[in-house]
């Protein structure tokens, strides 16, 4: 038995707390929470607990594996599988040009370190479209931050008066620091507020002090009805919209129009609740607001964004402590552009707006199943099962079957995986360097460098992603030594010289497209303890002193320019256990905005339209009578990082909640089988009465019905969520999926 506790994170979701390991052989014996870690500060849920079923899965990879003609994989060696696929991605750009390759993915929710590697290989080969998770889920909110603020704003639920939580249930999904000793303290203090918008009584709607359960699908007349009130009650902040802002007049009008009442009526929610979270709002000192899948994957996502933001910037709750902010991102995995010289751009074959450089996922079948010159003919797979997370997973099999080439990285033999030409194993984000890039934290934000915990297994051979995506680069000659050598001899002499040298280089566009290569083996090998993985951060680190040099140096790292950005590197290099590496003052957010005014654009003249021309709010459609939430976060899913099911102490095959009377009228009762339909396709559960749905709305979990090794072969858990949604169904703006508004039936099975 190991007596050392070895610093790492959580790898479960966005938060990626702080957490310690000790080790039993390779078993992972015990784990705490990471009091050192400077954002979760020793908080952990119960879920890293079982973090062994990831770091020891049986279906764990130990090979690169090629497919034959009959379907079975083979072993082969890194050099076979290194040189036949950058041989095959090579063969489809000269067929039909490098725009026909297409990466998805790229990181999960506690790795993006492989990933900021990867744009090198798909540069240097020509590709231009890519997409991951935040396309089906994020990207109508980023769309309308944009054209806003031309920025991001993420709320400070630590000091703010009022918390809003919109389709967002954080003591289950956290996303907040902290989340549910953070609940509490607001929900404790009478001087504070809990507002939320969910449909469903959630953990989080039990603390709350107003909780506007809506009908599921009804945010957009809600949030519409929420902002007309501050309007028509004149509750608005009028002078600092007028210091702040362009386009309020437009705003103001569309929403005085809008017919409160009857909006209310509309969702089912009493017009006085509403009118009293209005007022709520409209009074405290600072609101902050958080909206999630909820509004995200229904009816009118992104108008529902839209509204979402008015709600705190109508009550002028931007740029201070308790409000909502721009964080500073280490490394930006959001880009925004609409305010830039570069037009919008739109996928070749769908024609669907690509944001944040992101092609909608819910298009990516529809891109390949298509006898169009311009679909995608090949495709890499990183750190993601889009076989299984995409909308209707029968079409993304038959997509992902018709391509050319599939190459999957994973450590697991994913759904997609199992549909590839060739997998590549990875370590676990134990047995290697890793870090995420979810630093959305204001005003103090941190940046947590991983060490390995763990070797990888014995017996097996796998390459961490920087080294394959390296590795493809000087298999097509994007990457070779002459280029390399004088950097790796400058980075020997001095970090300086490294800089002067790199700078350099990169005047070169071709070196520019693999610069993360260059990087890794170049400056890669003088890090200590084999830390090259981290050699990307140092350029962004770099970046983030230039560009924020007053907050880097608030977080106490010192000097200037090149060497304020050397040292922010040496101290992410030093603590394994994250370190904060900007701090704001109050005020700065709006340093942050992208605007070129520097003003607040409030009027988004399609969105308006939207909202001014409103129907009559969704009906049901007689055959499907059901509302179905297909993914929802409970206690026990975790996307789909665990694959072994026993890691489930409760609720192993994801049960279907379903209200009180909508059992009592099917005939079901707690235990009993059940069958969802939907016009794509029907799946089996076990019922869960629950009084926390209304009736008419049942919801299943996300990340079942996973394939996992078992005594007599591969057995199916639970429900495959996707089996049953539609790509079609999406918004028309940012192509984000319907998945919690998923029109379905229920019988019950004898
Ligand atoms: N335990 C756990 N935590 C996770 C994850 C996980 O798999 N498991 N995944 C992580 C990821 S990737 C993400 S993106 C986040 C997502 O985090 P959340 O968005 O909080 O998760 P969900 O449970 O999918 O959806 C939130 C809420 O939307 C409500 N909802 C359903 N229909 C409607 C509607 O019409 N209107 C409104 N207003 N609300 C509605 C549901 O009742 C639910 O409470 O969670 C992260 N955290
Ligand atoms: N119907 C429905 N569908 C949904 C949702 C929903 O609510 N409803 N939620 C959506 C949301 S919000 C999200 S974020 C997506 C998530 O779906 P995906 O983007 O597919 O991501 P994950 O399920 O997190 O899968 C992560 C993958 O990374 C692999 N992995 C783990 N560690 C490593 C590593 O170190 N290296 C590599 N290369 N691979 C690794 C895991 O084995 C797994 O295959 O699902 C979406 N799909
Ligand atoms: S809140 Fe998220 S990151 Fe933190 S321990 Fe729970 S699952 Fe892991
Ligand atoms: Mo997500």
């Amino acid at each position: 038995m190991d007596t050392e506790w070895r610093p790492s994170a959580c790898v479960l979701c966005a938060c990626n707390c702080g957490i310690e390991i000790r080790l039993d052989g390779r078993r992972f014996d015990r784990i705490r929470g990471d009091k050192a870690h400077p954002s979760s500060q020793g908080y952990t849920c119960e879920k890293p607990l079982r973090l062994d079923h990831y770091q020891n899965g049986v279906d764990r990879l130990t090979h690169p594996l090629r497919r034959g003609p009959d379907g079975t994989y083979e072993r082969i060696d890194w050099d076979t599988a290194i040189a036949e696929i950058a041989a095959r991605f090579s063969a489809v750009r000269d067929a039909h040009g490098g725009e026909s390759i297409f990466y998805y993915g790229g990181g999960g929710q506690g790795n993006h370190l492989g990933g900021s590697y990867s744009g090198a290989f798909m540069r240097a080969l020509g590709a231009r479209y890519r997409s991951n998770a935040l396309a089906q889920e994020k990207t109508g909110l980023f769309w309308v931050s944009d054209r806003m603020l031309g920025t991001t704003a993420t709320g400070d639920f630590e000091k703010c008066e009022v918390a809003v939580f919109v389709g967002k249930n954080p003591w289950q999904s956290h996303g907040i620091p902290r989340a549910r000793p953070t609940l509490r303290e607001i929900a404790r203090d009478p001087g504070r507020c809990m507002i939320v918008i969910d449909p469903r009584r959630t953990e989080t709607a039990e603390l709350a002090d107003i909780h506007l359960q809506l009908k599921p699908g009804t945010d957009a007349w809600l949030l519409a009805a929420l902002a007309a009130v501050l309007v028509q009650e004149d509750l608005v902040a009028d002078a600092w919209l007028e210091a702040h802002a362009v386009g309020t007049e437009e705003v103001r009008a569309v929403l005085r129009s809008v017919p409160v009442s009857e909006y209310c009526e509309i969702s089912g929610v009493p017009e006085g609740l509403v009118r009293g979270a209005a007022r709520r709002i409209a009074d405290a000192a600072s609101v902050a607001v958080f909206e999630d899948l909820g509004v995200q994957m229904t009816l009118h996502s992104t108008l529902n964004s839209y509204l979402d933001n008015l709600l705190w910037l109508l009550t002028g709750n931007f740029g201070r402590p308790g409000t909502n902010n721009p964080p500073i991102l280490f490394a930006p995995f959001i880009s925004f552009s609409h305010h830039g010289p570069r037009p919008e751009r739109f996928s070749p074959v769908a024609g669907a707006r690509i944001i944040s450089g992101l092609v909608p996922s819910n298009v990516v079948a529809e891109e390949i199943l298509t006898d169009h010159p311009r679909r995608y003919r090949a495709m890499m797979v990183e750190t993601s099962n889009p076989a299984h997370s995409l909308a209707d997973s029968r079409r993304m099999r038959e997509a992902l079957g018709a391509l050319d080439l599939l190459v999957v990285i994973d450590v697991a033999m994913t759904e997609t995986a199992r549909l590839a030409d060739y997998v590549l194993p990875a370590p676990s984000q134990f047995e290697k360097w890793e870090a995420t890039f979810f630093n959305l934290e204001t005003p103090a934000n941190y940046f947590h460098l991983r060490p390995p915990v763990l070797d990888p297994p014995p017996g097996t051979d796998l390459l961490p992603e920087p080294e394959i995506h390296a590795r493809l680069c000087e298999a097509i000659g994007a990457v070779t030594e002459e280029q390399v050598r004088p950097l790796r001899e400058a980075a020997e002499r001095s970090r300086a010289a490294f800089a002067e040298a790199f700078l350099a280089a990169l005047a070169d566009p071709a070196a520019a497209k693999v610069a993360p290569v260059l990087l890794y083996r170049a400056l890669g090998p003088t890090l200590p303890d084999g830390a090259a993985a981290a050699a990307s951060l140092w350029a962004q680190a770099v970046k983030v002193a230039m560009t924020h040099p007053d907050a880097v140096r608030r977080a106490g790292i010192e000097g200037e320019g090149l060497e304020l950005g050397d040292r922010l590197f040496d101290a992410i290099l030093a603590n394994p256990s994250g370190v904060v590496f900007t701090v704001d003052e109050p005020g700065d957010g709006w340093k942050r905005l992208g605007t070129p005014d520097k003003k607040i654009h409030l009027a988004l003249p399609d969105l308006l339209e939207e909202l001014r021309t409103l129907g009559p709010g969704p009906v049901a459609r007689p055959d499907f009578p059901f509302v179905l939430s297909a993914g929802e976060r409970r206690a026990f899913t975790a996307n789909t990082i665990f694959r072994d099911p026993s890691w489930r102490k409760r609720d192993v095959a994801g049960v279907l909640r379903i209200s009180p009377k909508d059992a009592a009228g099917l005939g079901l009762y707690d235990g009993s089988v059940a069958r969802v339909t939907t016009k794509r396709g029907s799946v089996e559960a076990t019922v869960e009465i629950t009084d926390t749905l209304q009736a008419g709305h049942i919801s299943l979990p996300n990340g079942l019905g996973l394939s996992y090794p078992g005594e007599h072969g591969e057995v199916t858990t639970g429900a495959a969520p996707n089996e049953l949604t539609a790509s079609e169904d999406r918004d028309p703006y940012a192509g984000t999926p319907w998945h919690k508004h998923v029109p379905a039936r229920v019988e019950a099975l004898a």
